[in-house]
């Protein structure tokens, strides 16, 4: 009897250190997913105090949404301190967030993301980026189109990418794709404004093909769209992955690939892993 106790106590036991270690896990999974509020990156450089003041003040500027107050502050440090993933990727969130993109709140877009309807479709960045309508101005889609080339390029510059660059990445790499998308179509048609939806963008066409041919190449930018398109396909091989984000990542492939359900065609409609010309056109086209 006596054994038995014991062996019940010791099989107790073993279960509360199984639900420990299961809490753990998911504690370290939502921390993977919050790198923004993870303050172990500042270990080797505790006793910099400025280093740390700094980057805190720039923490609170991303965190209220001040990303001019960061953009300052995190290029300085960046100057100051190159190399470093934790400000490269803070300056990627505060460039991101001056577009209207807040990736700084990962996990939140993501699901705001899933919400914009017609998942799969440019709906989902242009109800982002534009307004309630998804409307943006010639203007508009050229300052957030720097802005969100600078956010890739934070990004880019960080040498050993993890699971949270790679998403943020692929979320950026979309944004991108859509605002040059919406920009080829305003050289394209004129007009001073764009609706960034899959609906807005037919509109513009009525029943005549989109042709893309009179359109410059700088402003097609298509070596920067595929590689766009690789950061896309990365993403979603890290969101398959993860149960947050799989969502996004059946949105995501269904913008790269098409959805056949709703006989649409995918941003990259020939599945080459390039973004040409013809592409672009069958997208609106198809
Ligand atoms: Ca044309
Ligand atoms: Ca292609």
């Amino acid at each position: 009897m006596m054994i038995r106790k014991r062996d019940r106590k010791i099989e107790s036991e073993n279960v509360i250190i199984q639900k420990i270690l299961i809490i753990l896990s998911i504690m370290l999974l939502i921390a993977s997913f919050t790198l923004g509020c993870d303050d172990s990156v500042l270990e080797g450089l505790a006793d910099d105090d400025s280093f740390e003041a700094k980057l805190e003040e720039a923490r609170i500027a991303l965190d209220k949404g001040e990303y001019s107050t960061a953009i300052n502050l995190l290029e300085a440090l960046n100057d100051a301190n190159p190399g470093n993933a934790t400000i490269q990727q803070y300056l990627s969130n505060a460039y991101a967030g001056l577009a209207g993109l807040d990736t700084f709140n990962l996990l939140t877009t993501i699901e705001t993301l899933d919400e914009t309807g017609n998942s799969g479709s440019i709906d989902m960045m242009g109800l982002i980026l534009g307004d309630r309508n998804g409307v943006l101005t010639a203007a508009q889609l050229q300052t957030k189109i720097e802005s969100i080339e600078n956010a890739i390029h934070a990004l880019e510059g960080i040498s050993s990418p993890n699971d949270d660059h790679r998403v943020q990445l692929g979320i950026l790499a979309v944004a991108h794709i859509a605002l040059t998308l919406g920009d080829i179509v305003v050289a394209d048609q004129g007009g001073t404004s764009v609706t960034l939806t899959e609906e807005g963008l037919d509109s513009q066409y009525g029943n005549q093909p989109a042709d893309f041919s009179d359109v410059d190449s700088d402003t097609q930018n298509l070596s920067e769209l595929t590689a766009d398109l690789g950061y896309l396909t990365e993403a979603i091989t890290v969101l398959d992955d993860s149960d947050e984000g799989n969502d996004l990542s059946q949105g995501f492939t269904k913008f790269k690939s098409g959805d056949s359900s709703r006989d649409k065609v995918g941003i990259d409609s020939d599945n080459n892993g390039i973004i040409s010309e013809t592409d672009l056109e069958n997208y609106i086209n198809n």
